[in-house]
């Protein structure tokens, strides 16, 4: 199976990140955007042009990393990122829903901002001074343990948190509010997942595609 993208993109790396946590790495090669990107194929895949998308061998694909985690937790083998607990399972969606709806729309104007694109002073302050505080604290409120986020071992929460908070680390400093001190059970749980194999491996993997993408920008 190929896992169309790059770990530019924080989705990409939530499915590469799941995959180390389950120990089953190589089920997927990481690969260019099939066709070329915003190609005709990439369309094909992907309604909306983005990364990423799963191509696999039979030809069927699908896009929606949180919808390709949980595909590929299902046939990839190795340790299950689903808790068999239901209510921590249902805890662990939801912390990927906080995520992928009230920060991402939260940092939205920072990360466009860094990629090039634009944003109003109004859009940035809000969502330093708003946006991004409501949504951290509902992180926070959401966070159980400070190794696992929810349960006693990996699940794709913790997938989900370590790929969008390295562009937190990366794009908040500059706009300076990269403090998490305010947010005690995230920060807890951010420091100790920072120092983990898998983030340190997944921070290298991002660190080298953001500086291939802006050095092709050039
Ligand atoms: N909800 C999607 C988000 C994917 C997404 O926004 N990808 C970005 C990269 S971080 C993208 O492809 N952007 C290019 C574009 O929108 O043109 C997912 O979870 O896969």
């Amino acid at each position: 199976m190929k896992l169309c993208g790059h770990s530019v993109s924080p989705f990409v790396e939530r499915v590469l990140i799941a995959l180390e946590m389950k120990g089953t790495p190589n089920a997927v090669v990481l690969s260019d955007v099939a066709g070329g990107f915003k190609s005709e194929e990439h369309f094909s895949h992907h309604p909306l042009g983005k990364i990423p998308f799963l191509l696999l061998d039979d030809g069927r694909s699908l896009s929606e990393s949180q919808s390709i985690v949980e595909y590929l937790d299902s046939v990839a083998g190795g340790a299950s990122l689903v808790p068999t607990d239901p209510f921590d399972a249902a805890k662990a969606s939801r912390i990927v829903r906080v995520l992928d709806i009230y920060y991402s729309n939260a940092i939205g104007p920072m990360g466009r901002v860094a990629f090039g694109g634009t944003a109003t002073d109004e859009e940035v302050a809000d969502a330093k001074n708003r946006a991004l505080p409501e949504a951290l604290k509902y992180l926070d409120a959401c966070i159980e343990g400070e190794t696992y986020a929810v349960g006693d071992g990996w699940t794709f929460a913790d997938a989900a948190i370590m790929s969008h908070l390295y562009w937190f680390e990366r794009l908040m400093p500059q706009f300076g509010a990269a403090d998490l001190s305010d947010y005690p059970k995230l920060s807890a749980y951010w420091d100790t997942a920072q120092k983990s194999e898998i983030y340190q491996a997944s921070k290298a993997r991002a660190d080298r595609s953001v500086a291939k993408f802006f050095e092709n920008k050039k």
